[in-house]
Parts: structure tokens; sequence; C-alpha cells
């Protein structure tokens, strides 16, 4: 079988130390200026505004999960393989690592610990359930920890012998209003795996707790949609409808609204297509225009969008149709660098997002207002 086709540079060392220079250490651009209306007339729907800092000295933070009761939240690290309790004062405090993680290797491999996603039912006592995906050494893992408002414990892989690859590994989890697992994964670099019903990669997967393939799954096992290249974000609407970003190869980058059992293309199509049996995307980037996307979170319906490459974040609206997203307007282009986790805050209009690859302890947690 041949190689797939490297996918493109997104941003080398050299311009990740560039934008880490220029922004210089600790002067946060004015967020007035960054967050107006681009036309310049009202403000926007959903439009951010009030950035501030929650927190500083990250490192490459990759996922951010509120525990129930919207004041703390989980975030982890990239490469450190911590998780870190943030608290809505600025506050945070390591509870633990995440064991068998394998970190990015300096070659240039890909993984780490990635997402996390606390039971919607956690409260430290009676229910202390938290599950993350990370690379292992051959493999990509959903696993189970036990957190008991303190610390972390007890280690279980819930689902391993996902196929690992040297990118492309997705790594987002979240429980959906379902209240089962929904995890996003690459395609490992083996591009036909996508289209594979019975491989777990190039999938949205819907599991239990136990990792079993949730009850009324469209195949009857964990896959819940294929045809994705590098999927990350999920989210899900005020309709209990789920959104997803996906990072595409050269040209298109992708917002899909995703249905069970429904194919999105790759690798056959990249973007929109006219093939038969392919879902197409409801927004497409080109990665060299404000793409690159990371994660999503939805809040009065209005999709938020972190971008890699486009150091930016994107707020569409979903339009009333409820099934496609209206004008898409960008805020904070190249103001903060890139920009992975993103988590919304239960029960008010704010937003938690964090920078990453900005280097050792630089990297940031910063909190918006969304109206
Ligand atoms: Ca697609």
């Amino acid at each position: 079988m041949a190689q797939p086709a490297p996918h493109r540079l997104r941003l080398g060392r050299a311009a990740i130390a560039a934008v880490t220079v220029s922004l210089g250490a600790c002067l946060l651009p004015p967020a007035s200026a960054a967050a107006a209306d681009p036309a310049g007339g009202t403000r926007a729907v959903g439009a951010p505004s009030g950035v501030t800092v929650l927190s500083g000295k990250w490192t490459r933070p990759w996922a951010i999960t509120f525990l129930p009761g919207g004041k703390r939240a989980l975030v982890t690290e990239r490469f450190t393989a911590a998780v870190w309790l943030q608290a809505s004062d600025g506050s945070k405090k390591m509870v633990g690592t995440v064991p068998h993680t394998v970190p990015p290797s300096p070659s240039g491999g890909k993984g780490g610990l990635l997402g996390i996603a606390p039971s919607p039912t956690w409260n430290g006592t009676t229910d202390q359930d938290v599950f993350f995906v990370h690379t292992a050494a051959s493999a990509i893992r959903v696993a189970r920890m036990h957190f008991n408002g303190s610390s972390l414990s007890d280690y279980k892989v819930v689902l391993g012998g996902i196929t690992r690859g040297g990118d492309h590994n997705g790594g987002n989890i979240a429980f959906g209003p379902d209240g089962y697992l929904y995890v996003s994964v690459g395609d490992a670099l083996k591009r036909n795996l996508a289209q594979d019903k019975n491989s777990l990669n190039g999938k949205i997967l819907r599991i239990t707790k136990s990792g079993a393939a949730a009850p009324g799954n469209p195949f009857g096992n964990r896959v819940y949609s294929l045809g994705h290249r590098n999927a990350q974000g999920l989210a899900w609407d005020t309709r209990g409808r789920l959104w997803e970003t996906e990072i595409g190869e050269n040209t298109w980058d992708e917002l899909n609204l995703v249905e069970p059992g429904r194919n999105y293309g790759w690798p056959t199509c990249e973007g929109s297509c006219s093939k038969a049996g392919m879902t197409n995307p409801k927004k497409v980037w080109n990665p060299d225009q404000g793409g690159v996307p990371a994660q999503i979170a939805i809040k009065h319906d209005v999709i938020y969008v972190t971008t890699l490459l486009g150091q930016r974040l994107w707020a569409l609206p979903i339009n009333s149709t409820g099934k496609a997203v209206g004008t898409a307007k960008s805020y904070y282009s190249g103001a903060y660098g890139r920009l992975r986790a993103l988590a919304k805050v239960p029960g008010a209009d704010e937003l938690w997002l964090g920078t990453t690859d900005r280097g050792d302890n630089k990297d940031r947690i910063l909190r918006i207002a969304v109206k």
C-alpha cells in the first residue's frame, strides 16, 4: 500500500518562535480593538469581549472541561501529561498525571495527553470518574481515572488498541446529552481506515463508560460516524445536535454537523464534494485563511472555534434551520498566538480558552465574555 502523502507543515518551529517573540512576555493587546465588528456596524451576535488572563505558566494545555457545578475545571497538558484543577478565581493546582502517556517526540510525532471528560454526575465521592484520551507507546487509549476533588488515582484502560499515528490522533472526548461518551479519532495517517466501519480510526465513536459500543449505534459497533481525517472538537447545540471540527489535508478544513451513520467523505473528499453517499461540511476554511480549527464550544447557538495556524477565534451563528451556519466572524487574529483548548463556562456567558505552543510555561488560559 502506498504511503499517504505527507500533510502540509502547519507551523514550523521558527514560526512558533517568531510568534512567541513578537507577543512579548505578558502584554495583552486591547480586546476592544480585536473584538470590534469587522464591518464597523453594530456588535455582532455572540461577539466575544473583555479578554482577561485567567492563569499563566502553562505548557501546551490541550483541553479544558468543567466539573459539575461550573466553578472549577480540569485542564490537561499535552507534553507533561499533567492534569490541573483550575478555579474561576484564577488559582490552579496540579492534581496528578495520566500514566502510560507517551508525549510527542522531539522528532515531530504528535499525541500526548489530549481530551478529558468528567462524568456528568461526578461529585468526588460516589462518582469520581474522569475520562481521558492519550497516546500510549503504540496506541491511542481512552482511560478512566478517579478524581476525589484533590488528586487522581486508579488508572484503567477503557478502550485501548486504537491505532496511533505520527499525527492525526484526534483526541477529544465529551459526554453527549444522551449520557454516552463521544470520542474524536483521527485516521492516524492511514487514510483508508477512515472508510473502514470496523476500524476505530477516522471516526467519531460513541461508547459507554466501560468502553463498549453504546446502544443504538448505527453499525452495531462503537462507530457513530465515519470518513473523518483528523476529527477534533465536539459540541452540542440547544437542539441536541452534534457539531465537529476537522483538520483537512491541504486545502479545506471543516465544520461538520454530525449525524449517526453518516460518511463525512475522507479520503475520497476533502471539504465539499458531489460524491454520492458523502456528507458535506457546513463550513470550510482554507488553512492559510484562518483555518486549522481545533476545538469548539457552543453558547446560545453560536459556535465558537479555536484555530491553530489561524491564531484566531471564529464565531458562527447556527441559523434558523438549525442545520447550517450564518456568516462567520473572526476575532483576536494573531493577538494571542495559536489557540486550542476551549470550554464554555456552565451557567455564565463566558468562555475559557488556552493558547498553545508558545513555549514551556508561556501559555495562558484566557477568559472572555460572550453575549
Ligand atoms: Ca469531510
